[in-house]
């Protein structure tokens, strides 16, 4: 092996470190062996996940060694699409002169950034990506917010006054859970950080709880516990009915909405025409099991609902928000122990605001569209249309780092616009289907290259902290982030930056009563903060003036209008299509690694026997799939996982980038199919809408694909 690829610090011994790709960040050991190969497992004498770990942490070192790695800077020529290798010090200088003048120009909300998931997972990347937007002064920040967990913080600014009150559920106390959305034994938990959580899950049924997992398709999780099949999309009616229950039955707490809300009577009023019975056709859920289910979570001991992407990213994803967190609310499991508790959070300096005080909402809005801001971030479903539309504020340069919109977000008209950009770099580790389009793509260093601290443990149950040194040698000629973004700041004169990653670190260890210099003598494997949530502090979670909850804010009202507004013509898109996560994959981007292929079924779309057969398809065959947006070609998986009338589709797939083997895969983008139109997002936090998307599906002769939408640019 050359030195261009990663070596170790110390060869052949072994490295600790936390995994940085997705939520639990689980405790690694990390070997480099004498061929230059990288072996990564699991930590046994991490605290919080105690030697677990998943198959993706371990292709890491895969990653580390793959030949399809970005190592240099790259310059692509816009007169024949080639990129060509560039110098460092010429890139930055070439990309510094076109930013400036784009800001004389257009000024600097002409330019935007679009900070992709691994950007969460770094606080160096993160905290410098920030600062040279703020100095730059441009407010077009975009981010996987907006098809992700953007409806889960506007719910929380609206009941609790802040979208940092993001309440979790007491995995280890629970008696009775309701999943919602979520597929936490493929996903391992989000806004939920907890290694090993299908271990935690169980432990509720062994404690002789229960688990109710409410999908459209039986999951992993699904098929792990008690299912209950629903229509993709359908969670609001499903949700207002269970809440009819609650009040109907005399299941609410009244002695705890006393003491804590406001607008119960408004939400009852709001509920009362939902009995289950009349909700029926819209979910397929049985009137008598939304009773059980009400029942349970008022009666069984303490008890939560739970959800995520799934019920997040829909039509009315802030609506089910709001109503899943009134569930918990009403039945008094709030703040309990075995509820829905607050996470841990480091006490404020005196006089400091606490974590709830932090984050906007609304504080901005969208040019197109005005949508409200969430945490800063706009609806990421809107980037062709801020590039595209002329005026004040339209996008004209844009730098994207660790991200990849064009497979991400509804891509309809993206890969025009952004090669109608004035300039669009891409920072990342690979040349993924976005930064084929760039002028400018820079190769990052892995997470195993960084130092870096947890960033989310404390959306766990049992919240930890870890430090780690880089653990693996960097190649020669890729950066960070945090040194790109500050190279690129003093070339454009934006002042002081950020005072150095150890600064920044240091100071957030010291909210948590901690220093690096502890962690790193005392806790290598991390340290655990609290072995569980503390309960009883409601009122440093609840921002609003009169210190309640707010039941029903006018956005509930108004959302609710929208859902009951009788349907426009009938559509010619009979199926609701949904999302599904695949343990070997994630999002976009570790489709080239050989350990990681998954089988066909992984990228097929599942649809339901009956429905198969009512639309000619068959398993294993070709089939058409069309949206109002878009249509993709699809390999067809007939299963009865699926409830019929809903099909699921991964995302991520329909490679084109510099990764050879993610390339050779067939899968399309189903982002091709989710609406891009301001209209059609959801209204309260700009979501995407990618689950639910109404679509049609016709067979096709052959095998092979023919005119394929994405395979066009290959
Ligand atoms: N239809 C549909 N679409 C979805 C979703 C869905 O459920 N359904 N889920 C949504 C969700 S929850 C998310 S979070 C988004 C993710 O959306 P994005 O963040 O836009 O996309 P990723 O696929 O995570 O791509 C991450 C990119 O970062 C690169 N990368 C990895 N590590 C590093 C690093 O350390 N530094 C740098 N600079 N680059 C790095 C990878 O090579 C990859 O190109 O997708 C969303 N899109
Ligand atoms: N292996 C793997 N792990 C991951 C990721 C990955 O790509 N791969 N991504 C990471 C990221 S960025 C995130 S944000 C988390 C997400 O974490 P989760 O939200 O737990 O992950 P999903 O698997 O998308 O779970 C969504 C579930 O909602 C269901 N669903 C879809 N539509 C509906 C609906 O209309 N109603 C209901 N009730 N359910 C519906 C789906 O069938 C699915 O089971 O996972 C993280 N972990
Ligand atoms: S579960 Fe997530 S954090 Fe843990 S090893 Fe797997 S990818 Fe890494
Ligand atoms: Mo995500």
């Amino acid at each position: 092996m050359t030195d261009e690829i990663g070596t170790a610090m110390h060869p052949s011994q072994s490295a600790t470190t936390f995994c940085r790709l997705c939520e639990p960040q689980c405790g690694l050991t990390v070997r480099v062996g004498e061929d230059g190969g990288v072996e990564v497992r699991g930590d046994p004498e991490n605290p919080h996940s105690r030697g677990y770990f998943c198959v993706k942490a371990r292709a890491l070192g895969d990653m580390q060694t793959d030949p399809d790695r970005l190592r240099h800077p790259l310059r692509r020529d816009r007169r024949t699409g080639h990129f060509e290798r560039v110098a460092w010090e010429n890139a930055l200088d070439e990309i510094a002169a076109r930013l400036s003048s784009v800001v004389q120009d257009s000024g600097p909300r002409a330019v935007a950034a679009y900070l992709g998931n691994p950007q969460a997972f770094s606080i160096p990347h993160a905290a410098y990506a920030r600062w040279f937007l703020r100095a730059l002064g441009t407010n077009h920040l975009y981010t996987p917010m907006s098809q992700d967990g953007g409806s889960r913080l506007a719910a929380s600014a609206l009941l609790y006054g802040s979208p940092m009150t993001l309440p979790i559920p007491d995995l280890s106390r629970t008696r009775f859970l309701i999943v919602i959305g979520a597929n936490p034994l493929v996903s391992n938990g989000s806004v939920l950080s907890q290694a090993n959580v299908g271990s935690e899950l169980r432990g509720i049924v062994r404690r002789g709880g229960r688990v109710v997992v409410i999908d459209p398709r039986r999951s992993e999780t699904a098929r792990a516990f008690e299912h209950v099949p629903i229509r993709g999309g359908t969670d609001a009616w499903f949700l207002l009915s269970l809440l009819h229950v609650l009040f109907r039955d005399g299941l609410v707490d009244r002695a705890f909405v006393a003491a804590h809300t406001t607008g119960a009577a408004e939400l009852a009023a709001l509920v009362a025409a939902h009995d289950p019975a009349r909700t029926e056709t819209k979910t397929g859920v049985p009137p008598e099991r939304t009773q059980e289910l009400a029942h349970a979570l008022a009666r069984s001991g303490p008890g939560a609902i739970y959800g995520r992407t799934g019920t997040c990213t829909q039509a009315f994803g802030t609506l089910v928000n709001l109503l899943q967190d009134c569930a918990n609310i009403l039945t008094g499991n709030l703040d309990r122990p075995g509820g829905w508790v607050f996470p841990f959070a480091a006490d404020p300096p005196p006089g400091a605001p606490s974590q709830a005080a932090q984050g906007s909402y609304g504080s901005k809005r969208s040019r197109i569209g005005g949508f409200p801001d969430v945490m800063g971030t706009l609806p990421a479903a809107l980037l062709a249309r801020e590039i595209t539309t002329p005026g004040e504020g339209q996008i004209r340069a844009l730098i994207t780092s660790a991200g990849n919109p064009m497979l991400s977000v509804p891509s309809a008209g993206l890969g025009e616009a952004l090669r109608s950009l004035d300039l669009h770099v891409s920072i990342d580790i690979y040349l993924n289907e976005t930064g084929r389009h760039a002028d400018f793509v820079l190769p990052a260093a892995t997470m195993l290259e960084r130092e870096d601290m947890t960033v989310l443990g404390s959306q766990s149950p049992a919240p930890f902290v870890q430090v780690t040194r880089a653990v693996v040698d960097r190649p020669t000629d890729v950066r960070e982030e945090w040194e790109i973004f500050r190279d690129l700041g003093s070339r454009l004169d934006l002042g002081e930056p950020p005072p150095g990653p150890q600064v920044i670190m240091e100071g957030a260890l010291r909210g948590l009563g901690s220093s690096w210099q502890e962690l790193e003598e005392h806790y290598p494997h991390g340290k655990i903060l609290a072995a569980r949530p503390r309960t009883g502090v409601l009122d440093r979670w609840i921002s609003h003036a009169d210190g309640r909850v707010h039941l029903s804010p006018p956005e509930l009202a108004a959302e609710h209008a929208r859902l009951i507004e009788p349907p426009r013509a009938p559509s010619n898109l009979p199926l609701r299509l949904i999302g599904l996560r695949e343990t070997r994959s994630l999002n976009s981007w570790m489709h080239n690694l050989r350990r990681l292929r998954g089988s066909p079924k992984a990228t097929a779309l599942r649809i339901h026997p009956d429905d198969a057969e009512r639309f000619g398809v068959t398993d294993g065959g070709r089939a058409r799939l069309r949206s109002r947006s878009g249509a993709i070609t699809v390999t067809v998986c007939v299963t009865d996982e699926m409830v019929p009338g809903t099909v699921a589709h991964p995302h991520g797939w329909g490679h084109e980038g510099g990764w050879r083997l993610a390339n050779a895969s067939d899968a399309e983008s189903s982002n091709c199919l989710a609406d891009t139109a301001p209209e059609s997002l959801e209204r309260c936090a700009g979501m995407a809408v990618l689950n639910g998307i109404p679509v049609s599906i016709t067979p096709l002769k052959n095998r092979k694909s023919s005119g394929s939408a994405h395979g066009a640019g290959k």
